[in-house]
């Protein structure tokens, strides 16, 4: 079994799709280890997304991602980050496969309902950066 980090983003939360998205995962097979709903500070989203700090729709990023309330989940399954990806579809949703999270459910390619980690190293960063390890159930 492995872990990854998602976000329910700003988009999805303000649009009342959360409760889909989060019956979508459990469909899916992942375990919830943990979650909440936060507002992500513009601090926080800079440096969530240093790696994006030189691209041009960093501002825009930022700004989103801290805009409303999200929410965060630490995921468990086989395979987990790659399984995560393959359910949440590309980054933008006009290329996202059908029956994906984010043709489902994403505006664009900037406001796309959800975040995924990229390899196992980040989802265990990415976890670290919003729960306690107390937050989280074994
Ligand atoms: P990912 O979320 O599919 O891993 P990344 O390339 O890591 O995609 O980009 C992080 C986030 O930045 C995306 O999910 C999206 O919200 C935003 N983003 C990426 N590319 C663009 C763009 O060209 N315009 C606006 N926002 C973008
Ligand atoms: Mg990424």
């Amino acid at each position: 079994m492995s872990r990854t980090f998602a976000i329910i983003k700003p988009d999805a939360v303000q649009n009342g799709h959360a409760g889909a998205i989060l019956a979508h995962i459990q469909k899916a097979g992942f375990k919830v280890l943990g979650m909440k709903l936060t507002q992500v500070s513009m601090p926080q989203a800079q440096r969530f997304y240093e790696v994006h700090a030189q691209r041009p729709f960093y501002g825009e990023l930022t700004e989103f991602m801290s805009s409303g309330p999200s929410v965060v989940l630490a995921l468990e399954a086989e395979g987990a980050v790659q399984k995560w990806r393959d359910t949440i579809g590309a980054t933008d949703p006009a290329e996202a496969a059908d029956g994906t999270i984010r043709k489902r459910f994403a505006e664009s390619k900037g406001r796309n309902a959800v975040h995924g980690s990229d390899s196992d190293e980040n989802a265990e960063i990415e976890i670290a950066f919003f729960f306690a390890g107390t937050e989280l159930v074994g």
